[in-house]
């Protein structure tokens, strides 16, 4: 194989288990399934790969799975689709994104359903895991192009009746991109949320242009419990960017996250360094909600993030 990354994961009975973004030294990707009793280390993959059904034109690639455990008993998998751009015969690297939806109870056999209809191109969807007022209810990443986002704002929101017919019209953006910061470019959902005491829990992926290309970092953010899409912290900045051989690999200077676990308060964070190999991280829910509900949201400017940096300093010298 020439490189396993961009995982994602859920709890199966006992095991941790990782559903990967496995490519092949055919450049391929496809979907394979590792466990582990612990969940950071003695992962063993499965005998052999996802077969996932087709629906519709076979796809080129499939890739960067998010589990969702629903509430109506399915565990449904959220996927990049990738198809060759026809429209455009005589360009290689023409392709068209969209997001595929299969359910599963097992991880074994799956039930694919029809791809879900956008107007733009998707990458990046997931799942919600409750219902909303009785509706399925999905993030999204709607981008103009293959690899650009153009119009597309950042991670939308949307709400549907039938899981068998998901199309979308109508995308609330619920976390933008914004100019000078670390999801400039773009950004994108990654796991589905865990739901916490004082809020869902997100993590994504902010996307920045810089000389060496694009920066792909991880950040945090939280929504209201009864209003998902309601955002109610945003921390400044990255939480975790590439470190040492992180950096390096087929696509450097990329984190990538699509899939973590809470186990009795500990999250395991599956994140994939420069689209090659697969780390995990731990932390607790409380300290990533601590962080989220006290770390200074993004002023956008400079001088703001000095008085934000002076206004913690004195913060800190009142404690005894
Ligand atoms: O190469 C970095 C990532 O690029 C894409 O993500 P996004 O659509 O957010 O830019 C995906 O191809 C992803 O798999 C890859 O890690």
């Amino acid at each position: 194989m020439n490189a396993v990354f961009n995982a994602a994961a859920i709890q199966l009975g006992d095991k941790f288990v990782v559903v990967t973004r496995t490519e092949g030294v055919d450049r391929k990707s496809f979907f394979a399934v590792a466990e582990s009793a612990n969940g950071v280390d003695g992962f063993r993959f499965w005998d052999r790969p996802i077969t996932m059904p087709e629906w519709g034109e076979p796809a080129t690639n499939i890739y960067d799975m998010r589990l969702t455990r629903h509430e109506d008993g399915w565990i449904y998998g959220v996927f990049c689709v990738e198809r060759e751009d026809k429209t455009l015969p005589g360009d290689l690297s023409a392709a068209v994104a969209a997001a595929g939806i299969a359910r599963t109870k097992d991880l074994v056999t799956w039930e694919r359903l029809p791809d879900l209809v956008s107007q733009s191109q998707q990458r990046n969807v997931v799942l919600h895991p409750e219902f909303v007022d009785g509706r399925y209810a999905f993030y999204t990443r709607p981008q103009d192009g293959f690899i650009d986002t153009g119009n597309g704002g950042g991670i939308g929101w949307v709400v549907v009746n039938d899981i068998t017919n998901v199309v979308i019209t109508n995308e609330l953006i619920i976390n933008s991109r914004h100019y000078h910061t670390i999801k400039e470019a773009k950004n994108g959902e990654g796991p589905a949320p865990i739901r916490t005491t004082k809020g869902w829990l997100h993590l994504a992926h902010g996307v920045r242009p810089c000389a060496a290309g694009l920066r792909y970092v991880l950040y945090l953010y939280m929504t209201a419990l009864d209003e998902p899409w309601r955002q109610i912290a945003e921390p400044a900045g990255y939480f975790m960017a590439p470190e040492g051989e992180e950096r390096i690999g087929d696509v450097s200077n990329v984190l990538f996250s699509n899939g973590w676990v809470e186990h009795e308060g500990r999250v395991f964070i599956y994140y994939a360094s420069s689209d090659t190999r697969l780390h995990v991280a731990t932390s607790t829910v409380e300290r990533l909600v601590d962080y989220c509900l006290n770390t200074p949201i993004d002023g956008l400017r400079t001088g703001l993030s000095v008085a934000r940096i002076n206004e913690l300093i004195d913060k800190n010298g009142t404690i005894v």
